[in-house]
């Protein structure tokens, strides 16, 4: 399989393959932990993938076969966030989090090694998760003095269940690939050889539906959990879909012709 380089950043790869962008947090040396850079640079791609009509789904996953992400870099946490060049104290990884949610493609998180701490949320708030065999799966905040009670949290309880959640907070310890399978925080489990095949064959099967029914979708699943901010997505699509009809079209044009619009012709629906 050849990937293509789309943009060249300092910590993470961003290539593409038949349809499906691949986003690779590429910080092995801290077990891919994400420093502000990181998170600014995931976005910039997550962005550049939405806005190209020739993806359809997109991956990501983490450099090597030891880890997904670490969560954010300790190392330059400092005094109400984690800080780069700027000096400025970020926690832009709730953005990176809100942005997944909300792009309009199935995302696939592709695990081997661990997802811990903020890089187990990224898994937790992608659409699914290809996990390899060699996967751990877990919460630190607890012991590092963090936590993260957005997606994290409630979003987590959502998925498996509020006494599993707590239990994964309250304890941070850490489960296997076969114990996420067991309480559906993944969708299915490969040895780790066969990692990135399984996780492009199943984005292969969503390339080839309608994308339009997996925008909706993706938006339906989200409006439960993300409230007006989640029917402002649905709202928003509908919206789009409004903008494709001669209906819409004819509000357009009579404005612009400086003319009553006839409406008249179109059908109401029961
Ligand atoms: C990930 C884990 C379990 C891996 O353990 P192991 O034994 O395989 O590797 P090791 O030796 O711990 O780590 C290898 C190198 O990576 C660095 C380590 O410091 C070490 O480098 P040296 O010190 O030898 O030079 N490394 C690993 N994780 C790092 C990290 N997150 N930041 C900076 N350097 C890291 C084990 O390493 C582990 O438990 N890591 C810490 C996980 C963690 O607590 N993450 C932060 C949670 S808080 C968070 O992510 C967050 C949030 O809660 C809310 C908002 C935003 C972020």
């Amino acid at each position: 399989r050849q990937w293509v380089t789309e943009h060249v950043y300092e910590d993470i790869k961003y290539e593409s393959y038949n349809g499906i962008a691949k986003i690779t947090i590429n910080r092995p040396e801290v077990r891919n932990a994400f420093r502000p850079k990181t998170t600014a640079e995931m976005i910039d791609a997550f962005t550049r993938a939405r806005d190209d009509a020739k993806i359809g789904a997109i991956i990501l996953t983490g450099e090597g076969e030891k880890a997904f992400c670490s969560g954010g870099d300790q190392k330059v946490r400092g005094n109400g966030g984690y800080v780069g060049d700027d000096n400025i104290p970020r926690l832009n990884v709730l953005d990176l989090q809100t942005l997944i949610r909300k792009i309009p493609k199935p995302v696939v998180a592709m695990v081997a090694g661990y997802a811990i701490g903020g890089g187990h949320v990224l898994h937790v708030v992608c659409d699914l998760t290809i996990a390899a065999d060699n996967a751990r799966f877990g919460q630190t905040g607890p012991r590092v003095g963090s936590f993260d009670g957005g997606y994290g949290a409630g979003y987590l309880a959502r998925i498996i269940g509020h006494k599993k959640a707590r239990e994964i907070w309250f304890l941070c310890r850490q489960y296997d690939a076969q114990e996420a399978l067991d309480m559906g925080l993944v969708n299915t489990v490969v040895p780790y050889e066969q990692l990135e095949d399984e996780t492009v064959k199943w984005c292969e099967e969503m390339l080839a539906l309608s994308p339009m029914a997996l925008r909706m979708l993706k938006g339906a699943f989200n409006a439960d959990s993300d409230g007006l901010a989640g029917i402002q997505q649905l709202a928003g699509d509908a919206t789009l879909l409004y903008y494709t009809s001669d209906e819409a079209k004819e509000g357009r044009d009579a404005f612009k012709e400086k003319r009553q619009p006839d409406f008249g012709q179109f059908p109401r629906f029961p």
